[in-house]
Parts: C-alpha cells; structure tokens; sequence
C-alpha cells in the first residue's frame, strides 16, 4: 500500500535512481512525511526549532556558548556496538574472521521485518551527502535515509550535505544506500548491517554515533574499504595533519589510532612554546582516504566536513584549538551541565557539574558526570588550525604513516619500520586497551590491526595483502612509524606528557625521512636515541626516557608469539609475506 506521504520539500528531479529507492523506502517504512535536505543553513536552523520546541535538544548558555546545544541519548545507546555490526557478503570468507557476518538475503529479511511501518508517525528524511570536496575525483557519494532529525543535523555538519551533493550523485550515477532508523532505541532490536558487494547499509534500533551517522564508519570506512580494494586504494582510520619545520616545509602525516586513543588531538596539536617554528594544519580527524599518485607518492584526502570528538579530557592545556571550536555553534552529545547552563566535562579545571549526563541531578557516586564516550559536533571550518590544503581536490601528499595503541607497556614511544613490508606488519601487529568508544569491558588490550578492527568491510587477510600491493605501486612510498604515547611506569604513572610535546617524535619522523636524524636499529625497528630527539624545554626525566625507548627481549618475544598466534586465524588468505617479517623480527631479538 503506498502511503500519501507529505512532501515538505520538492523532490530534486536530478536522480531517477535515488527517487525509486526513495520510494521503495517509503512503501516499506510508512513515514507521514518526506524531507528531502537541501544542505541549507536556514534548513539547519529549522530543524534545530523543531527539536528544541519537542524537548529533544537542549541550548546552552547563549553568551559563553553561542548557537550551542545538548542532545541526551538514551542510555543504553551511548557508543558502537560491535557485536551488533555485520558485513553480510555472499561469501563467509570474504567478511572473515575479524567480523561477523550473516548471508545477506537472511539480513534483507530479517532488517526488512523491522523497518517495515517503523516510520509511521515519522518524517522520512534523504540526506544527499559527498564525502570528500565535492570537485574531487576522489570523493564518493552516498544518500542516508533516516528517520531522526538529530541524526540530520550531524550529516549537515559532518559531510558535504543536500542540493550539491545530489547534482553530484546525477552525474556520477552511483551512491552508497544507507538506510537509518531509530526504531524503539531497543538493544534487542539493534543491527548495523552492511552489504559491501551492494554498496548498501542498513541500520535499526540506534541514534548513536557511528552506528547512525552513516556517512562515517559505515560509508566512509566499511563500505569503502571494499571499494578501494576495488579500485586500488585505502580507506583508512587515519587523522592527517601537516606540519610546518621551522625551515619553512610542510610534510603531511596520516595516523591511525584506535578509538579514543588520540587522533583528533594529534590533528589539532599546538607546538610546545618551547619548540618555535613549528606550526600544525588540520586536514582531517578521524578518517582518510589515500591514492597512489602518478608521481609514486601517496596522496590523502580527508572525506568528512566536521568532527564527531571524544569530549572528555578537551581544555586549553590538552588541545586548545579544540578547546576554542567548541565554544560556538557545536552540538553537544551527552556532557553533563553547569549551574548557569554551560557544558561540562571530565577534565575541565573550572565550573562543576550540577546535572549529569543523563539530565539527573549529578551524583559522584553515580559515575561521570559526563558519559566518557560525551562528543562534539563541530565544523571543521571553525577549527583554528583548520589546513588551507584540506579541501583540495587532489588531496595533500603523505611523508610518513604513523600507527598507534593504547599500551602501558611492550611498545616504546616511537619506532620505525625498516621498509613498506616491514610497515604493513607493524599495522597489522597493532593492539590497544579498549575504550569507552564501542560498548564492551573499557582498558582490556585487543589486537586491532591498522586501528581498523571494527571498521574493515572485509577479511583482513585480503587487506593485508591489499596493503603490500599498494606499496608495490609506490615509487616514492611514505615510511612507516609506530607510536605509544601512553607507556607507563611499574606505579601505573603516565611516562610520557603527549599532546602537543608529541610533536617531538613527529619532528623526529620528518627528519628521518629527510635523511636528517640518527637512529638506533633495535629488532622491532629504528629507535631514536635520546640524543635523536629535540628535548629542549622538555620536562621529562632521563630515567623515564630511558624506560619510554625501551625494548624488552622477553615481552617482545611475548608479543611476537600472540601476533603469530592472531595472524594463523587468517589461514590461506594471510599473504606469507607478513609471517616472514614475523620471523625475521624473531631472529633478531636478542
Ligand atoms: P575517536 O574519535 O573515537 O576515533 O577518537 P580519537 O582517536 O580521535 O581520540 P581523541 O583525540 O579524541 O582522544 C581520546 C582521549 O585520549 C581524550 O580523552 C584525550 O584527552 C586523550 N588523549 C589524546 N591524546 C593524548 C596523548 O597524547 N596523551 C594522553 N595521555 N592522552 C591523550
Ligand atoms: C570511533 O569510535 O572511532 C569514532 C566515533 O570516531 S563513532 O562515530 O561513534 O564511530
Ligand atoms: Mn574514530
């Protein structure tokens, strides 16, 4: 039966294929509206009324936070959920056993059952979106369908959403379909399932985050990591900054943390005073998109418009430049609130929290007074440190690829991989503590290759090898580094400061690949002596660097069997060049 669902913005005749789906979509769902968003700002601000007049957004204090608002999620929804994400290929195998997987035809039947009518006293939203500047030809396109507007609001900061990105999606003739509803917000009746083959997402029972902006995770990473695999490229969990030396060049870096663990700090980062000269550009945050080149480099480009942040831990000492973002025109997911009505968090030295991040009065014994996994929604326009390179259509060109965990101890603060071979082992071999990110017991350590565990749409035996073929393309290939800014001593203290002191063994990095810095050649890779390292006005004593560079034999020879041990579960599709490394790595401890 077809509903006579009320257009509230005239359908864009641009996209035969998008209309159709649209309509099958509405025949399915039922909604007692259409929107189809036109990426405006008085659109924004429209809908930004409606939510406020039906309670769902709350503004904040008007003179200090300007154009500011708090969105509670329900709370049993406050992070990914893992164990309910899917890729559904044909085969079992090609999703491999670094995700779950159901046969793609009981998915459709089983999501179908519980779309159908959910959108009944609903709008139906179509967000258009690019991912990626809309002139690149490295940009991709999708259209979300989505039943909450809160959802919407988020797509219109985070992509390049509406009118412009349909005109696109006509003269590409292809998107990704994600199809989004809330549904009752029940854990019971929750799946994030994506059908890399049909370039499609579906996903019920959740507002949050990654499993409802489906421009992010689910487009820009799971699905697109299948169709760079595809066609030749990566899509990776990966923040991109450039850095500008003191002599006045600036090289680009891509790095890759699991989540929580640092990235759209390390995106932001302000030079220590103590190290004049140097200056940080944004380019992207949480995701990347990298290209061989056809001058044999590797070029990146940043697919999203905005930032979905981790706020805990956000004030001036730690990321200023955040910091500052924040205090207009961001949207604010579950951070608890002041007594005049301003946000705040864990981690902030000013203000207290009266009301907590699920609106009851705050009570210390009851947990956080924000949720740890509280975000910002902000456009990457007001970042101050916001790259003028980051909307070029080409992308910026990559010097060094940099991964990294969460690891109070085992891996030392920085070191570099011998070769691109030896690089795709030391991301394959990555491995963090959990994070308040994803639903699940917070600070265990997990194997997350690439930083992409939760986020690669197929077998990472065939990623991998992905990865090797790529390097083989690249005349010019960026080196490979690992970091660990959260090494600690026996008392469980922090060894290293991180934030923008980081940037100490980034200037290292650059330097190594201008052939500048010294290293020492341990059996994992290249270390920086103390003496590699620029340490001035660097409160850090030579006893705790000397633990931060340390390689011990025996919990490296701990490491090297678990990795040994994770890396057989990829049987036929591991590609023998990485158990190769493994070995040489092995010969060479001591
Ligand atoms: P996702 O958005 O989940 O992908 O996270 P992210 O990798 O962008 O992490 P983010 O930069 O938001 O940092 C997460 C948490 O780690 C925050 O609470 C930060 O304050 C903290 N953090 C970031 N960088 C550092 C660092 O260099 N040292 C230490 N000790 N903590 C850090
Ligand atoms: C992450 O968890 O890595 C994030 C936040 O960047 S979410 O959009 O929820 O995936
Ligand atoms: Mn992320």
């Amino acid at each position: 039966m077809a509903t006579a669902a009320r257009q509230l913005t005239p359908l864009p005749q641009l996209s035969r294929a998008v209309a159709d789906w649209v309509n099958s979509v509405r025949e399915l769902t039922q909604p007692r509206a259409i929107h189809w968003c036109q990426g405006s700002d008085a659109e924004a601000r429209e809908l930004t009324a409606q939510l406020l007049q039906r309670g769902e957004l709350k503004a904040l204090d008007a003179e200090r936070f300007p154009g500011c608002h708090l969105y509670r999620s329900a709370p049993n929804d406050v992070a990914r959920v893992e164990h309910l994400t899917y890729i559904c290929t044909r085969s079992q195998e090609d999703a491999g056993p670094n995700n779950h997987w159901i046969e793609p035809q009981q998915a459709h039947a089983k999501m179908r059952e519980l779309f159908r009518g959910c959108m009944r006293e609903r709008t139906l939203y179509v967000i258009p979106y690019c991912m990626g500047p809309l002139d690149s030809p490295l940009a991709r396109c999708g259209v979300e369908i989505t039943d909450s507007p809160y959802v919407v609001l988020n797509m219109l900061i985070m992509t390049r959403a509406g009118r412009a990105a349909l005109e696109r999606i006509a003269h590409d003739g292809a998107f990704v379909r994600g199809l989004h509803s809330i549904g009752e917000l029940d854990p019971e009746r929750r799946f994030i399932m994506h059908f890399p083959e049909e370039h499609a997402i579906e996903s019920f029972g959740s507002g949050y985050g990654g499993n409802a902006l489906l421009g992010k995770k689910c487009h820009a990473l799971r699905i697109a990591s299948w169709q760079a695999r595809e066609e030749g490229w990566l899509a990776e969990h990966m923040l991109i900054v450039g850095l500008e030396s003191p002599r006045g060049e600036t090289h680009y870096l891509a790095c890759a943390f699991p989540s929580a663990c640092g990235k759209t700090n390390l995106a932001m980062l302000i030079p220590p005073a103590s190290l004049p000269g140097w200056r940080a550009y944004t380019v992207g945050d949480d995701i990347a998109w990298l290209h061989p080149g056809a001058d044999g480099r590797l070029w990146a480009i940043n697919p999203e418009a905005g930032y979905f942040g981790v706020v805990p831990g956000t004030n001036p000492e730690t990321n200023r430049n955040a910091y500052e973002m924040i205090r207009r025109d961001t949207l604010f997911t579950n951070v608890a609130l002041t007594a005049d009505n301003q946000p705040w968090w864990e981690g902030l030295s000013t203000g207290r929290p009266v009301i907590d991040w699920q609106g009851r009065p705050y009570d210390p014994a009851k947990g956080p007074a924000a949720h740890p996994n509280s975000r910002f929604t902000a456009s990457a326009r007001r970042n101050p440190s916001y790259s003028p390179h980051a909307e070029d259509p080409a992308g910026v060109p990559i010097t060094a690829l940099v991964f990294g965990g969460r690891r109070r101890e085992v891996a030392p603060l920085v070191y570099e991989a011998r070769d691109w071979r030896h690089g795709v082992l030391v991301g394959a071999s990555l491995a963090s503590e959990t994070t308040a990110a994803a639903v699940g017991q917070v600070g265990v350590t997990r194997r997350d290759p690439m930083a992409m565990q939760p986020f690669c749409g197929y077998n990472f035996g065939d990623y991998w090898r992905h990865w090797l073929d790529i390097g083989a393309r690249l005349a010019r290939p960026p080196r490979i580094y690992h970091v660990n800014w959260f090494r600690r001593d026996a008392q469980g203290q922090l060894l290293w400061p991180g934030y923008g002191e980081n940037l100490r063994v980034l200037a290292w990095m650059l330097d190594r690949c201008a052939g500048r810095a010294g290293a020492t050649e341990a059996a994992i890779g290249c270390l920086p002596r103390t003496a590699d390292l620029e340490l001035r006005g660097l409160d850090v004593s030579a006893d705790r660097l000397a633990g931060l560079l340390t390689v011990d034999a025996a919990l490296w020879r701990k490491e090297v069997a678990e990795m040994r041990e994770y890396l057989g579960r990829y049987g036929s599709r591991l590609p023998a060049a990485l158990l190769a490394e493994l070995d040489s790595i092995e010969r060479r401890l001591p």
